[in-house]
């Protein structure tokens, strides 16, 4: 199998093919690669300071015990998030080169669409690999499939209901997955991504967990990405361990608040926040009725703290590349974005 190469020379060129391999295991600076002829070694970086993704193509120089990592090849796209709010904000990311994602939610009492919008929200590299929703664990809570269908129609993405016990879904899911695409999986701790992923290859290849029956949460089974190839099918599935907290900074406007980025162009000014500006036609809309409250508050909400976040991290960066004037250009944006709705 490819591991995904084709689709890699797609997007980006690729010069010796013999020396090539993926990353495919990154634990507390301890690294696996898969080679193409499906081999897998520990790896070390060449430089000791690199840090590599789950997915990522690399160069390799094959020593005694291990392969020696000498050079990382561009990366196509990146799964990545804010951890944390406000001054907590940091960037991490879990997996790249991958061309779908499946964010998945468990399906119980309270699963929001709220909750789905903010994840949508936060995943801000909306061209670089394409989205599906995974409700999982649908003989637990029957009741959420009107949630499902209302999701699906709002969102315009796929969304997919599935069961790891009745199977239901499950060929649906499989069979959204073309040949040579490396797809992973997102969520929370416990919502079932590693049972999905064993459910896919029909082997148990990644450990599963009870969830807390204290406090209803996931024990984050799964402790660092793996890329899994499956011969059968010839795609590469990529399981991320569950997700602490998810932060925004900037959002994905078209998908998630598709009304409000249509109404946005009709307002008097180019960079209008639909808070208080006049000729607001979002505003308009709220109070003549034609927008819901529910998803304008929802919005403001989700783009205030982005701005708290953006200039958090927009500072933290300035400081970094120590740009004084950038500092405090990000210091006024963030003390701006902070102060209280009025
Ligand atoms: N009833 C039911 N339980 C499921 C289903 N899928 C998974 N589970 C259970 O949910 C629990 C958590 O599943 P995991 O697959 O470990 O969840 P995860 O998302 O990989 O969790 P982390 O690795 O901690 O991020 C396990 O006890 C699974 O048996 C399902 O479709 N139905
Ligand atoms: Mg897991
Ligand atoms: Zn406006």
């Amino acid at each position: 199998m490819d591991l995904g190469l084709n689709i890699y020379k797609q997007h980006e060129s690729v010069d010796n093919e013999q020396t090539l391999g993926r990353i495919s295991l990154n634990s507390s600076d301890m690294y696996k690669v898969m080679r193409l002829d499906g081999s897998e070694n520990n790896a070390i970086p060449k430089k000791r300071s690199e840090q590599f993704l789950v997915g990522d193509w690399v160069t390799l120089d094959p020593q005694i015990d291990f392969d020696l990592i000498n050079e990382r090849l561009p990366r196509y796209s990146t799964l990545g998030r804010i951890t944390g709010e406000e001054f907590h904000a940091q960037e991490k990311d879990s997996a790249s080169n991958i061309d779908q994602l499946f964010i998945c939610f468990s399906m119980n009492k309270n699963l929001k669409s709220s909750r789905i919008n903010r994840f949508l929200y936060a995943l801000k590299k909306e061209n670089e690999y394409q989205t599906s929703i995974v409700l999982t664990k649908s003989d637990l809570f029957p009741e959420s499939l009107n949630l499902a269908q209302q999701i699906a129609d709002k969102l315009k993405i796929p969304v997919f209901c599935t069961s790891c016990i009745t199977g239901k879904g499950l060929a649906e899911l499989r069979s959204s997955i073309l040949p040579g695409q490396t797809v992973s999986f997102y969520g929370n701790s416990g919502v079932g991504k590693s049972s999905l992923i064993n459910a896919i290859a029909q082997k148990e290849l990644m450990s599963t967990n009870r969830i807390s029956a204290k406090t209803d949460k996931g024990r984050h089974t799964t402790t660092s990405s793996r890329l899994i190839p499956i011969e059968l099918g010839d795609f590469v599935l990529i399981d991320t361990p569950g997700i602490k907290s998810m932060g925004v900074s900037g959002g994905n406007l078209k998908q998630v608040f598709p009304e409000i980025a249509d109404l946005s162009e009709k307002c008097r000014f180019n960079d209008c926040k639909h808070i208080d500006e006049p000729d607001c036609a979002v505003k308009e809309a709220v109070n003549n009725g034609t927008l819901e409250r529910k998803v304008y508050d929802q919005f403001i909400a989700l783009e205030k703290e982005s701005q708290v976040t953006k200039g958090y991290l927009d500072q933290k960066l300035a400081k970094k590349l120590n740009k004084k004037a950038e500092f405090k250009k990000a210091t006024i944006n963030y003390h701006h974005y902070r102060k209280p709705p009025m």
